[in-house]
């Protein structure tokens, strides 16, 4: 999709950095972090949000909380991690591409509400 920030971060037309990519997913530091921790996993196909998954994205889907935690692995965050996936304005989504969130690290509050 042409006017979306993490199609062009995905083909490369805009940077990010960088954690994990290979044919389906990448994986990068989010740019406004709200914790020591804070990365994107996101799709390199477009797809708006959970909201517009179907039984055809099921793999897809699977492997990017598998990704997620494998890179959350790597960063060290053995005391464990958040994912997070908002979906749709209502859910606080601002990026409409869908993508999860793994925040971690020290102060990470123990609940979300
Ligand atoms: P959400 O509100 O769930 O749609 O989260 C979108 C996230 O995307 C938000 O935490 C900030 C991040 N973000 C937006 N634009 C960029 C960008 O250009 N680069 C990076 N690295 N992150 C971005």
């Amino acid at each position: 999709m042409t006017d979306c920030i993490f199609c062009k971060i995905a083909n490369g037309e805009i940077p990010s950095n960088k954690l994990f990519e290979d044919d389906d997913v990448l994986v990068f530091h989010d740019i406004h972090p709200v914790a020591p921790v804070h990365f994107l996993v996101v799709p390199k196909t477009h797809l708006t949000s959970l909201a517009q998954a179907d039984d055809i994205h099921q793999a897809l889907l699977g492997k990017l909380l598998l990704v997620g935690a494998r890179c959350a692995h790597e960063l060290g965050l053995a005391e464990g991690f958040r994912t997070i996936v908002n979906t749709g304005a209502g859910g606080g989504q601002t990026v409409f591409h869908l993508h999860v969130h793994v925040i971690g690290g020290p102060g990470l509050s123990p609940r979300i509400a």
